[in-house]
């Protein structure tokens, strides 16, 4: 048994129709969840996003190392260059660096190399990996880190819809510009950029569908 304190944890047994109504609530409202690409100026509180990013991290993690930092931009300069650097990166994705069946792929998203959502949305957060921590007494390894990460962005992606915002699942590739740009120290590198606010009022998603259950799941 190990040295380190345990302390209990339960959850109520609920009624089946209340854990049905749960999960059924639950699913409608993600099911509702799309990602956009206009972006409203309307600004949002700081500490909305506060509680957003503490959701992301009760995430699961390689041994509860939570090898991530949430950098957060709202300063217009910041927002700019950015925006710059992203925007150098993606010309040349898409004048060659994507193939063909890639670029044929992102049609139905409507994507191009201009990423105005950069500056308009109240908020960017980009999501920076620690491939290790940095300790006094040296290199601290972590665990999963990938795993851990993503599923930290997942928590990040519901809290920002459960909250009634929107964002964008961003990763401009490559991204080394944000490590710069954002002075973050080496043991980080960036992963996902997600612009959060409201919709634009022009704001329109491609018309796709989900895949049904039987298509995503296989039951034993
Ligand atoms: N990073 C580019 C291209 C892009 C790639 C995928 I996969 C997408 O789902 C959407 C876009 C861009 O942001 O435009």
């Amino acid at each position: 048994m190990s040295s380190h304190p345990f302390i209990s944890h339960t959850r109520p047994i609920l009624s089946d129709a209340q854990l049905l109504e749960n999960s059924k609530v639950f699913y409608e409202e993600m099911d509702t969840r799309r990602t956009v690409r206009h972006f409203s100026t309307q600004p949002v509180p700081k500490a909305v996003i506060e509680n957003i990013i503490q959701t992301a991290s009760t995430a699961p993690s390689g041994a509860h190392k939570q090898p991530w930092t949430f950098a957060v931009i709202s300063s217009p300069e910041m927002k700019r260059k950015i925006r710059i650097a992203a925007e150098k990166e993606e010309q040349e994705n898409y004048q060659g660096r994507m193939s063909d069946e890639w670029i044929r792929d992102l049609e139905p998203l409507g994507t191009d190399e201009n990423k105005p959502f950069l500056e308009d949305a109240p908020y960017l957060i980009a999501v920076f990996k620690k491939a290790y921590n940095i300790h006094p007494e040296g290199k601290q390894k972590n665990y999963y880190v990938n795993e851990s990460v993503g599923l930290a962005a997942g928590f990040l992606i519901a809290a920002i819809h459960q909250a009634g915002l929107c964002s964008l699942t961003h990763t401009p590739s490559p991204m080394n510009f944000l490590e710069k740009i954002l002075e973050r120290p080496k043991n980080e590198r960036a992963v996902l950029l997600l612009p959060v606010g409201y919709p634009s009022e022009e704001a329109v998603v491609p018309d796709i569908q989900r895949r049904p259950l039987e298509d995503v799941s296989v039951w034993y």
